[in-house]
């Protein structure tokens, strides 16, 4: 794809959208109406990853890098600018290839000047910002392509709160998996263990209280996860799945679809799934209520004396996911990056789970930040091999 010849903005016409935006209250072409956009935000565009780093406004200006990513290799970058000009302001914008060549002339400049700013909303002409929420925005651009004709292209951007740390690889499977609580397929016999060994919650535990191990997979329908726990007492005193989840013995697996981190307590930017002993899988609703998601696992455990084998197929929804509708699972690709963590919850023999030990080390799960925060989640990222 030759992105240096379809991505060619012009100025255009003003579309419906911004006509409808027109009504709402003006502020000042001032930097300080538009901070909102300062920050580093991660998105999807022209088949890619996207990702825009804008600075806080200081001194009549804002900055910016723009890098677009497909299949793991860099398209173009852009530097941009906004800044205060004549009691207005531009947006300013040069292009350049993975390695800096400009696309534009020495003093050739790709500008785009401001129509007018509300309260969530930036338009210039040929390039507007839309705020989402505190952590969701969408930018529109106008760019004309190999036809000639003028296309609105939407960058769907994320704020990225999440820390960065090292990823680790889960392989492909090439074969599919069967959930039946056996570790039959091929690709459960190649990949290495991973530990669950991290004491987030409770007393030091002992080997015959509590050990536990997992492995994970994937196809383009979902997250497989094999996990292999010993567990001295299976707990199940909530008969009902939905009082006191946490209490009874159960996996609670951690997963943010596009890695951005960020508080998910009482939205779906990330999911606390914890599964139970029967099978339920539950988490918080955005109603504040917990609720039960099994069509989004399916799982299968088979307990043999202490030790218990689990097969789960996780279906992966994204952050525009609706507790009103049933949704649709994101399809995986090679390259995709995920948050997620592992923990068991092992209760023996009281009111209240004994011990609650996870996959990953660091201080969030330590201080139990996990179920709300998903910024303290490892990371994944999906490759067809290693
Ligand atoms: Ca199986
Ligand atoms: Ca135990
Ligand atoms: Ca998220
Ligand atoms: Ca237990």
């Amino acid at each position: 794809m030759n992105f240096k010849t379809t991505y060619f903005i012009v100025i255009l016409s003003i579309s419906s959208f911004f006509c409808q935006a027109q009504k709402e209250t003006k502020l000042e072409p001032k930097l300080e109406n538009i901070s909102w956009i300062s920050g580093t935000w991660h998105g999807e565009a022209f088949g890619g990853q996207t990702e825009e780093i804008w600075s806080e406004p200081s001194d009549g200006s804002m900055m910016a890098t723009f890098k677009l990513t497909v299949d793991g290799k860099v398209q173009f970058y852009e530097i941009e600018i906004i800044r205060e000009v004549n009691n207005s302001l531009v947006l300013q914008l040069k292009h350049f290839n993975n390695d800096l060549k400009g696309w534009e002339t020495k003093d050739e400049t790709i500008d785009f000047p401001l129509k007018y700013i509300t309260a969530s909303k930036a338009v210039f002409e040929g390039m507007s910002f839309e705020k989402v929420s505190n952590n969701q925005m969408n930018i529109f651009v106008d760019i004309k392509n190999d036809m000639g004709d003028i296309e609105t292209v939407e960058f769907k951007y994320y704020r990225k709160i999440k820390p960065y740390n090292k990823p680790t690889v889960v392989r492909k499977s090439t074969s599919e998996i069967s959930i039946d609580g056996l570790a039959n397929e091929p690709i459960w016999q190649t990949v290495a263990w991973q530990a669950i060994d991290q004491l987030w919650l409770g007393d030091t535990f002992t080997k015959d209280d509590f050990s536990g191990r997992y492995k994970l997979t994937w196809t383009e329908d979902a997250l497989y996860l094999l996990a292999e726990i010993r567990d001295d007492v299976l707990l199940d005193q909530n008969k009902d799945p939905l009082k006191a989840w946490w209490d009874d013995d159960c996996l609670e697996i951690f997963l943010d679809e596009n890695n951005n981190g960020g508080n998910h307590q009482y939205n779906h930017s990330a999911f606390a799934y914890h599964v139970d002993l029967d099978g339920n899988v539950v988490d918080m609703a955005t109603d504040k209520t917990g609720k039960l998601y099994n069509s989004h696992i399916d799982s299968k455990r088979i307990t043999k004396g202490n030790i218990t084998t689990w097969e789960l197929k996780i279906l992966v929804y994204d952050e525009s996911y609706s507790d009103q509708s049933a949704g649709t699972p994101v399809q995986l690709a090679p390259n995709k990056k995920m948050g997620f963590a592992l923990a068991y919850c092992d209760n023996d023999n009281s009111e209240h789970r004994e011990n609650f030990i996870g996959s990953s080390n660091n201080e969030g799960f330590k201080q139990d930040l996990g179920w709300k925060n998903a910024s303290v989640f490892g990371t994944l990222i999906l490759k067809e091999k290693d």
